[in-house]
């Protein structure tokens, strides 16, 4: 007897190297979750290929096609509630979020931001931390919340920056590990190990009843 899997819906803008690696983790046999759809703002990415050729469901939205952000948001929940999901991943998604999108799917939205949060929130992380003169980087994954890369942690990893790093180089680095990271923390979510607390102002995250971070 094969117990149910969570269903995932993954939002993305691109290339689709972390729904990639979604798409891998899930087919292995004891994954706790599946995708069910993938949907891009953007019309003819590599994501979508990806997601096509492993038999998952794509749509479109394309912000283009909208007045605003409201209006962007309002199609995107509808498009995305087709499939009732339990987990909504953005995985190099690339548009702010509005907070009534953000609320409707509070706690069950989660998001891979390629850097230590909360040091470089927002774009052009890579170059921003070469700049800074840090000697580490890396990437986070934390659930969403309306203010932007700022939703409570749930996993992060490190990696070292070297001598002579540009943003490309030190942005490969921190890709393998997002594909190690995003996997793992769908699956904590699936298995129902991941509780947000709120202790005053902050919130954390827990696993497995201890802080996450
Ligand atoms: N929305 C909310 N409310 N909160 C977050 O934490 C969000 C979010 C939407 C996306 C991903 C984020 C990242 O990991 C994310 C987190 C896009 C931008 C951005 O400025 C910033 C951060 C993130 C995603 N986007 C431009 C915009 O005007 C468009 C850029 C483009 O299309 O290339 O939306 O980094
Ligand atoms: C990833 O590095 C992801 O962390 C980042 O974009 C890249 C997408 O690559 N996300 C953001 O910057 C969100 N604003 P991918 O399409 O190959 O997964």
């Amino acid at each position: 007897m094969s117990k149910e899997k969570l269903p995932v819906v993954v939002l993305i803008s691109g290339r689709g190297s972390n729904l990639q690696a979604i798409i891998d983790d899930a087919e292995n046999a004891d994954c706790p979750f599946e995708v069910s759809a993938v949907i891009s703002n953007r019309p003819g990415v590599a994501g979508l290929e990806r997601a096509q050729r492993a038999n998952i469901s794509t749509r479109i939205v394309d912000h283009k096609s909208h007045a605003n952000r409201e209006s962007f948001d309002a199609a995107l929940i509808e498009n995305i509630d087709a499939y009732q999901p339990g987990l909504v991943v953005l995985a190099g998604f690339m548009r702010v979020l509005t907070a009534d999108f953000v609320k409707h799917y509070e706690e069950r939205l989660i998001n891979i931001h390629p850097s230590l949060l909360p040091e470089f929130p927002g774009l052009d992380t890579h170059q921003r931390a070469i700049d800074s003169g840090a000697r580490e980087h890396g990437a986070s994954v934390h659930f969403v919340s309306c203010a932007l890369d700022s939703g409570p942690l749930i996993v992060q990893a490190r990696v070292p920056l070297e001598t002579g790093d540009d943003a490309e180089t030190l942005a490969a680095r921190v890709l393998e590990q997002e594909h190690r990271i995003l996997p793992r923390a769908i699956r904590w979510f699936a298995e129902g190990r991941l509780a947000i607390e709120s202790d005053g102002e902050a919130e954390r995250v827990m696993l497995d009843g201890n802080p996450a971070l």
